[in-house]
């Protein structure tokens, strides 16, 4: 495809509860996925082709499987007490707070063994790492510098934001009178996070040429230059979330000011300051195509136009696999087919609740994580050319169509255009270190923006709407040159577009 960096999810040890984000063994490799030898191989291969690994580096908590948790629920007094947050419950034994995990119901369980609670802010298979401790803070920079020394070439850092707790643990605010309330402002980016987060820097990352980006969800964008500075940041971009879930606004449709306002934010507020991590779809997002844009008629030209819309800004893209296929959602009959945690979590809880089954899947189907976690589409063959044998999770039936095979056929295919947007970035300085500007502001269908570097212009001119609009560009902006389309016939250098239902084109503009 032209791409540099490879990202992969978790591939250590790991009881796979949660896709591999809860590991037993830092120093391991999943039997799923191999042998160490099998991992340098990996690297190896990688580097010989002059392209860099990253792996995800997961350090808010570990499984319960790890043996420091399992030395650490053994007795009050282990060694390994402290490496995580233990807590008496409340007098009449009742959970810590009312603090709610990311997976529902409470961040504290129970442990029978000692009678005490433990907090986990995912699921009670992670139970939080204690970074007060400062023999868990040396304990992960021994590790993280274990895979430094081996050669990758950085990490993406697992719910970063989160490794500090709010002191005391006290009860949230709880107007609706819930049992548990979402409990981001227990511990999403809290006051003291710098002192952990600048000596883990210092101690690791700091030592060594590589490329990290923190998933910083919580992180304000104010504080971003703590984060991402180009002189002192903590990591080199972060992953923040300000755009997702704006295509759920208003009746599903996307809310086009907070788009502009969420995107033209980053853009302008970190020029000069740092540099984005670019992103429209992750293994815990809904497929961009079925969310964003439209998986019948307009798959293709719809995947393109918003593949446009977010690849020409400043920073780095970044491509979740099957993107660049235009995968889709995926809509499996049963609750029983379904693997992730949080989900099924909350499917007991809702159906409880009263939620019908209906309904229940209705909402997995549009939001769930597992949508993005079907396994990769190579082919037509039998379960989409992913193995031969059973695949660990359900393969999504659409594959004999959308697969890459095909994909590499079709000159038309969506992953034809996103090799050419590659291509065409890497060879564009302008679209790399150009400054962004947001124009067309109150188009109510079209995200328009300029790249402008030196006296170069680009622009980019995207339909995010699945109807016919126009747009005239300002009378300063002359067109030269068409670079990039997702549509075949168009009247290329005219200022007054009339632009198609998703339609896509990035223009070179006369010099300033
Ligand atoms: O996700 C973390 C996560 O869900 C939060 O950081 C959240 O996105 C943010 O706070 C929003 O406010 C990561 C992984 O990507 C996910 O797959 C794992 O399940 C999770 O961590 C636990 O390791």
């Amino acid at each position: 495809m032209g791409i540099d960096v490879i990202w992969i999810n978790p591939i250590y040890q790991s009881p796979n509860d949660d896709n591999g984000y809860d590991i037993s063994d830092f120093y391991d490799i999943m039997d799923d996925f191999g042998t160490m030898a099998d991992f340098d191989e990996l690297l190896k291969e990688v580097h010989d082709r002059g392209m860099k690994i990253i792996l995800d580096l997961v350090i808010n908590h570990t499984s319960d499987e790890h043996e420091w948790f399992l030395e650490s629920r053994s007795s009050k007094d282990n060694h390994y007490r402290d490496f995580y947050i233990w807590q008496p419950g409340k007098p009449d034994g009742s959970p810590v707070n009312n603090w709610e995990s990311f997976f529902g119901g409470s961040v504290w369980e129970y442990d029978e063994q000692t009678g005490e609670y433990y907090m986990h802010i995912f699921s009670k298979k992670q139970p939080d790492l204690n970074w007060e401790n400062p023999r868990v803070g040396k304990r992960l920079y021994e590790m993280t510098n274990w895979w430094l020394e081996k050669g990758i070439d950085g990490f993406r850092v697992d719910a970063i934001t989160h490794i500090k707790k709010k002191k005391g643990y006290p009860d949230l605010p709880n107007p609706k009178n819930r049992t548990f309330v979402p409990s981001n402002s227990g511990h999403a980016n809290q006051p003291g996070i710098d002192a952990f987060l600048s000596e883990f820097v210092e101690r690791t990352i700091k030592n060594y040429d590589v490329m990290t980006v923190g998933e910083a969800g919580g992180a304000k964008f104010e504080e971003a230059r703590h984060w991402i500075g180009e002189e002192d940041g903590y990591f080199n971009m972060i992953f923040q979330f300000d755009h997702l879930g704006l295509w759920k606004a208003k009746d599903g449709e996307l809310n086009m000011d907070e788009l502009k306002k969420a995107m033209t934010k980053w853009q302008k507020g970190l020029e000069g300051q740092g540099w984005n991590a670019l992103f429209i779809e992750n293994h815990d997002q809904p497929r961009s195509v079925s969310t964003w844009g439209e998986d019948n008629a307009f798959r293709k030209t719809s995947a393109k136009a918003f593949a446009t819309f977010y690849f020409f800004m400043q920073g780095t893209p970044f491509i979740y696999q099957g993107q660049e296929i235009g995968m889709t959602n995926v809509r499996f009959d049963s609750i029983e087919t379904y693997n992730d945690t949080g989900l099924i979590n909350l499917y007991e809880h809702e159906t409880k609740n009263g939620m019908s089954y209906e309904e229940m899947m209705s909402y997995i189907w549009k939001n769930g994580r597992d949508n993005a976690r079907t396994p990769m589409q190579w082919s037509s063959a039998p379960q989409a050319g992913f193995t031969t044998g059973t695949p660990w999770f359900g393969v999504n039936p659409n594959y004999p169509d959308i697969n890459v095979e095909e994909a590499v056929k079709d000159p038309d295919s969506i992953l034809n255009y996103y090799k050419k947007m590659i291509k065409l970035r890497k060879h564009t300085p302008a679209l790399i270190y150009g400054s962004y500007e947001l124009i067309a502001e109150a188009h109510p269908h079209v995200f328009a923006y300029l790249r402008l570097y030196k006296n170069v212009r680009y622009a980019v001119i995207v339909n995010l709407f699945n109807a016919a609009t126009e747009i005239r560009l300002s009378d300063d902006l002359e067109i030269e040159e068409l670079l990039l389309s997702n549509y075949s016939l168009i009247d290329e250098l005219n200022p007054s577009m009339q632009l198609g239902p998703y339609e896509a084109r990035v223009y070179r503009l006369a010099n300033s």
